[in-house]
């Protein structure tokens, strides 16, 4: 029999869950109300006030917040409550040099704590359990999110961080760890070096896959569970709301069930921003219902998907979410990691020696990403001599990987060379074709 970590919140009736979140609603406005002068100032725009907000189906009357508002109150402009309760920072790419900071309370380092468990749980991992974390540690919420979550249920972490993948395969194997938490492309990539590295499959306790931080397909599970020899699972999350384990799979591997008693969830059209028809596809919305240093309402995910309100054959009436099918803005994972071309332009902009236009390759070879950016050298700036040319592109690599994160290729093009755009400029080719597009 699986088991289910919070059974009276996860497989609560949808009335029930109706309650709670009207509940919820009400107190999460007041806080920002009264606590954060940028929430109260959208509302009073709108001319609402708190007592306008009386249930959960209220919750259409209230502003959208998206990725700008983080940048434009950089770093702690969003902070519902004094810097002295924030006992936790993480950040992630925001579209050019500044990233977005999210604060966190003790609370709501516990309740993030708890939705990973449920996801955890609803995976069969158990107390008895060795963890192997493979996202990145640091501010990237991937690693320390995943962390909290195996403590909580009493498991074993082997807080392995991103990289070193010859080493995470010998502690993988020495250890014996039941299950892994990574993104699908490096535990692909994970699977490639063992069987490269001669140790039998066998030889490894792996049964179990913690995937997310970038869209996968089902060809991926299959690959990853037959490779693996492992039951893959889907975990999502974004920064702006928690980190990984805003939602999971269970076993039924039939949709992303969402902790809604937490995040309240709504798809909307991302053109005209009204809801879409139960069960359509279009942009992801949530509302943090308990979150106290940073609480977002109706914050716009970008991330393309639909919501399934049917209870689930596993006993769940949590919503399920779809696959994310794609996003309603240009941002790009690559690695796991938050690209805008945005960034990649305002690096040119400060750079003199080139011109502000741009190229950007991305591929899979050998289940890891590539990235490659053509850039063009101004005439002035071109030399005969190889020296100079390399300490250029050194130069613009290092500036690159300083605003985004991540080392592109960089490939220098003579003037003119990029095609100018006679409307809307192309700056990406994105050969992954992860979903057929
Ligand atoms: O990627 C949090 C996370 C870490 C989730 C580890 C799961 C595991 P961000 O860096 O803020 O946070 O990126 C969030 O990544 O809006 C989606 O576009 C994408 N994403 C995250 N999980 C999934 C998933 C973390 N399971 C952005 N499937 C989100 C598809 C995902 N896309």
């Amino acid at each position: 029999m699986a088991m289910i970590w919070n059974e009276m919140v996860e497989c609560m009736s949808r009335d029930e869950m109706r309650k709670l979140q009207s509940y919820r609603l009400k107190n999460v406005v007041e806080h920002v109300y009264h606590n954060s002068p940028f929430y109260r100032k959208k509302m009073q725009e709108m001319d609402l006030s708190p007592n306008d907000i009386q249930s959960i189906d209220d919750i259409a009357k209230l502003p959208f917040t998206v990725k700008q508002d983080l940048r434009d109150n950089y770093p702690f402009g969003l902070m519902a409550v004094p810097m002295s309760e924030i006992v936790r920072l993480h950040a992630s790419s925001g579209t050019t040099g500044k990233p977005i900071v999210v604060g966190y309370t003790r609370k709501d380092l516990s309740t993030w704590a708890e939705v990973v468990a449920r996801c955890l749980t609803a995976y069969g991992i158990t107390k008895h359990d060795m963890v192997q974390v493979s996202y990145g540690y640091g501010l990237f919420t991937g690693g320390l999110g995943a962390h909290s979550g195996i403590e909580n249920i009493g498991g074993t972490v082997i807080p392995m961080s991103s990289g070193n993948t010859q080493k995470q395969i010998q502690l993988m194997h020495d250890f014996g760890a039941k299950a892994l938490a990574c993104t699908p492309s490096y535990a692909l990539y994970l699977a490639e070096t063992i069987r490269e590295s001669g140790i039998p499959l066998e030889e490894f306790q792996l049964r179990i896959g913690v995937f997310g931080a970038e869209p996968w397909t089902e060809n991926m599970r299959k690959e990853l569970e037959e490779k693996l020899n492992i039951k893959a699972y889907d975990i999502y999350g974004l920064t702006e709301i928690s980190g990984p384990g805003v939602g999971g799979e269970c076993e039924c591997q039939n949709g992303t069930h969402l902790w809604e008693d937490h995040f309240f969830p709504e798809i909307v059209d991302p053109e005209t921003l009204q809801p879409v028809e139960p069960g359509q596809q279009g942009e992801l919305v949530f509302t943090t219902l308990t979150k106290e240093g940073m609480p977002m309402i109706r914050y716009r995910t970008r991330d393309l998907t639909t919501l399934n309100y049917e209870k689930c054959a596993c006993g769940r009436t949590a919503v399920r979410m779809g696959r994310i099918l794609g996003r309603s803005d240009d941002m790009l994972i690559i690695r796991g990691v938050n690209v805008f071309p945005s960034q990649v332009e305002s690096v040119l902009l400060e750079m003199p020696e080139f011109e502000p236009h741009y190229f950007i390759t991305v591929d899979r070879v050998n289940n890891t990403d590539t990235f490659q950016i053509q850039v063009e050298l101004r005439q002035e700036y071109y030399s005969d001599e190889m020296n100079k040319m390399l300490s250029l592109k050194k130069k613009i690599a290092s500036r690159m990987q300083n605003v985004i994160g991540i080392q592109p290729e960089i490939k220098i093009v003579e003037p003119r060379s990029i095609e100018r755009s006679q409307g809307k400029a192309k700056h990406v080719q994105d050969n992954r074709n992860l979903f057929n597009k």
